[in-house]
């Protein structure tokens, strides 16, 4: 049986993102290829990276949905070198119970559903598997989601969704040492949305009683504060890595693994876990 204790027990974690997809956020197209797709996450591996999260459809806003056909094509013959190749726990980010099933046969061990759930079929599969699951919050499906997306509250009802599909998910018999939940930064969700839920990120580590993981890596709300260039992406990927983890979040998805693997470092010496380093 899986268990987050494992990856993000003793110290944070750094998920490295293998995107098999025509059409991602920052790196669309790069690894369509299975061969470059699988080298990229042995690259990831070397450098660090505590978890290899594979995904083959882009969840990118307006992004339209692939058939599980293809979805399955770009993504078991990397799933399946990874966890057998990188020495790392290899997740399966889809929101299909047929592709978390197949993935978990090829030797992935944790599934990554940015839809928490909605199909059907998926707490069934993961729980019956013994795999680790990450609940994200999305509000809408990518097509539509950044289509003026409105909350009250955005902590809380964000917080209270993730409770929800948590229960949902220990109801269905997943082990709750096996759960994380993520807020979904980007997710029908507007800048001043994510950057709230940053802001206020302790109250939801309180609140959902798992492990955290967050997923700000080059996402567009850094870009309304820092300006749309690409080395400020990922400057601001890893201020958010750092604070994330500052205040209670267990992993981070990112794509620059090696600098947030280093800065992560330099934060456990500051909260003298590892005064060795300096000795
Ligand atoms: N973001 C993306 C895809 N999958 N999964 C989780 N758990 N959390 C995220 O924030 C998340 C995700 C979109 O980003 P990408 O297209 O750069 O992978």
């Amino acid at each position: 049986m899986f268990a987050w204790s494992t990856v993000c027990g003793e110290r944070p974690a750094v998920m490295g993102i293998v995107n098999v997809t025509p059409d991602s956020f920052s790196d669309g197209g790069r690894y369509l290829d299975p061969e470059m797709a699988t080298a990229h996450g042995m690259a990831l591996a070397a450098a660090g990276a505590d978890v290899l999260d594979v995904g083959g459809e882009s969840t990118r806003p307006g992004a339209d949905p692939v058939s599980e056909a293809e979805e399955l094509r770009r993504v078991l013959p990397v799933v399946e070198r990874l966890s057998a190749d990188a020495g790392t726990p290899v997740s399966i980010d889809t929101r299909k119970a047929a592709v978390a099933a197949a993935a978990l046969d090829a030797g992935a061990t944790i599934v990554n559903d940015v839809a928490a759930g909605s199909d059907p079929d998926m707490f069934d599969v993961v729980g019956r598997a013994g795999a680790g699951l990450v609940v994200m919050h999305m509000r809408g499906e990518p097509r539509t989601m950044q289509a003026a997306p409105q909350y009250a509250d955005v902590v809380a009802e964000v917080g209270d969704f993730l409770v929800e599909r948590l229960e949902g998910a220990r109801a269905a018999g997943i082990d709750a040492g096996s759960l994380c939940a993520d807020p979904g930064l980007g997710f029908g969700k507007t800048a001043a949305h994510n950057l709230a839920l940053l802001s206020r990120l302790s109250e939801l580590v309180e609140r959902v009683e798992v492990p955290v993981l967050v997923g700000p890596s080059r996402k567009s709300f850094i870009t309304k504060v820092l300006g749309d260039d690409v080395a400020a992406r990922d400057d601001g990927t890893l201020a958010t890595a750092v604070w994330s983890i500052d205040h209670g979040a267990r992993i981070v998805r990112v794509h620059e693994v090696a600098a947030t693997v280093d800065a992560l470092r330099l934060l456990a010496v500051m909260y003298a876990l590892d005064a060795e380093a300096v000795a």
